[in-house]
């Protein structure tokens, strides 16, 4: 899978791919990230990339024609039969990402993920290249740069291959297969400033080890995210277990 980050700040992206989980799915070649400069598309001789907004106002916007073209660069980056890729913008008004987001993004061969700085993208960005808007959550962020690697970062652990068979990512919390909460986990020592792990994670029966961990999932979501409980079964998943 590839990904092309578009962003004024490609350096926040650097130390983020020479580590972790990430690192090892491009040394393998699944995974392919591309960081482009939207400032190397910028026209004026000091290269701006943004102006004061028409209609007054705080702060500063990005303008269209870097933005564009830098996309428009991009996406013409490939082989006439190979499609151009998902083009998503990285907004706090885009639709919210979440792990079916994610699922449904891993579907894809390429994504381009756009991120924005300042107050935001000039309209006709939006009007011109109708990107996808994607939202990480209801708050905002200084840039879209967080957004984009925490997208990569969700999107990658689902591709095939990238996480061992012993992480599957499939009973992962939040995906399709499971609306409840991770259940508790302890390792050594046994006992630790007074807590003890619990004995039945100690004695080796796995039917009864594995109807604790579903009965603490349910507990803490319950305690936590009940509205995980409420919202309907999604085609394809489980129904979660009974509720006593
Ligand atoms: Cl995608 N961008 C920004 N700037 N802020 C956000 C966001 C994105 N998602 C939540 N807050």
């Amino acid at each position: 899978m590839r990904f092309d980050v578009l962003t004024l700040f490609p350096e926040i992206f650097s130390g983020y791919l020479s580590q972790s989980l990430l690192k090892l799915a491009i040394d393998r070649g699944l995974v392919r990230v591309d960081l482009h400069n939207i400032r190397d598309w910028a026209r004026s001789k000091h290269r701006n990339v943004d102006d004061r907004p028409f209609g007054g106002g705080p702060g500063m916007v990005l303008k269209p024609e870097p933005v564009v073209e830098c996309v428009e660069a991009v996406q013409s980056q490939r082989d006439a039969e190979q499609p151009p890729g998902r083009l998503i913008l990285l907004t706090p008004q885009g639709r919210r990402f979440d792990q079916r987001v994610a699922e449904e993004l891993a579907q894809s061969d390429r994504l381009l993920l756009l991120c924005g700085r300042y107050e935001g993208f000039d309209q006709r960005v939006m009007d011109l290249l109708s990107p996808e808007e994607v939202s990480v959550g209801d708050f905002v962020l200084n840039g879209g740069e967080v957004a984009a690697m925490t997208i990569v970062d969700a999107v990658v652990r689902l591709l095939p291959g990238v996480l061992g068979d012993e992480n599957s990512s499939i009973e992962d919390s939040f995906s399709r297969g499971n609306r409840l909460l991770e259940h508790a986990q302890y390792t050594r020592p046994r006992e630790y400033r007074g807590l003890a792990v619990p004995d039945v994670l100690l004695n080796g029966n796995h039917p009864d080890i594995a109807e604790w961990r579903r009965q603490d999932s349910l507990r803490r979501t319950r305690d936590r995210r009940q509205d995980l409980l409420d919202s309907p079964a999604e085609e394809g998943s489980h129904e979660p277990p009974d509720a006593d």
